[in-house]
């Protein structure tokens, strides 16, 4: 398992931090739970569907709602290999996750994790099918990279990738990206992908419940608060 760098500061892809037996199962677990969004408690406005451990976000006032209690033990497993991999410190553990389902045609808007609520490392593992991250420099809109998450990979945002960038993944259901051994473009066909991304809510973050969980920047200032959680 190698903790590959990315030429963003902070920014690192672990892949096959699972097993495919290891996807299944977890797959298995996630559908045998309830999803919200499209139309369900809470977060019903969402256009895809997420479930929420540990506490519960709300996209509409963009804040901690409640504690959830413990993280299900499906996820155990992988906590417990960010511990042997070092990949966080005992006072990093998550204490959320959220899944977030994309069917193809579906994704997430640019945004960073407000830094008053959430710890420095967010670590998200990508189940199913491929997709290319953006991150796009919050004061520079031109400066931007991609990295590819294969199902199965472990995404680490630290440091600049974390804090001075947006990361968002596009509706797109084909993408292409320069990959090739001799220097060619390679596919990407978007199929059904699942994500676990661990966060530490700061118990700052749980004071601070009027606090913006996400800045989000818009093409134009006027966009609806539906609009912004639909990608
Ligand atoms: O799907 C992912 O890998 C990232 C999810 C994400 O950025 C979020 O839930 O805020």
């Amino acid at each position: 398992m190698q903790k590959k760098a990315t030429a963003l500061e902070g920014l690192y892809v672990i892949e096959d931090f699972i097993t495919e037996t290891e996807e299944q199962e977890l797959i298995r677990a996630i559908d045998s739970r309830s999803w919200c969004g499209n139309g369900i408690a809470p977060n019903p406005e969402m256009k895809r569907r997420t479930q929420h451990y540990g506490y519960e976000f709300s996209y509409r006032y963009r804040k901690i709602m409640q504690n959830l209690g413990p993280l299900p033990t499906f996820t155990d497993f992988i906590v417990k290999r960010f511990k042997q991999q070092k990949i966080i410190d005992f006072e990093d553990e998550p204490n959320m996750c959220i899944i977030n389902e994309y069917e193809a045609g579906q994704g997430i808007m640019p945004h960073t994790d407000a830094a008053t609520i959430f710890g420095p490392i967010i670590l998200s593992l990508s189940l199913l099918s491929s997709c290319l991250m953006k991150f796009t420099h919050s004061n520079n809109s031109e400066t931007q990279f991609l990295t590819v998450l294969p199902p199965r990979s472990l995404l680490i945002m630290t440091k600049s990738s974390r804090y001075d960038y947006k990361h968002s993944i596009s509706k797109d259901i084909t993408e292409w990206f320069d990959g090739g051994e001799n220097g060619e473009k390679q596919e990407i066909i978007r199929s059904r992908r699942v994500s676990l991304t661990f966060r530490t809510v700061r118990s700052s973050g749980m004071d601070n419940v009027v606090g913006f969980c996400f800045s989000i920047s818009f093409p134009n200032d006027d966009l609806s608060l539906f609009k912004m959680i639909i990608l």
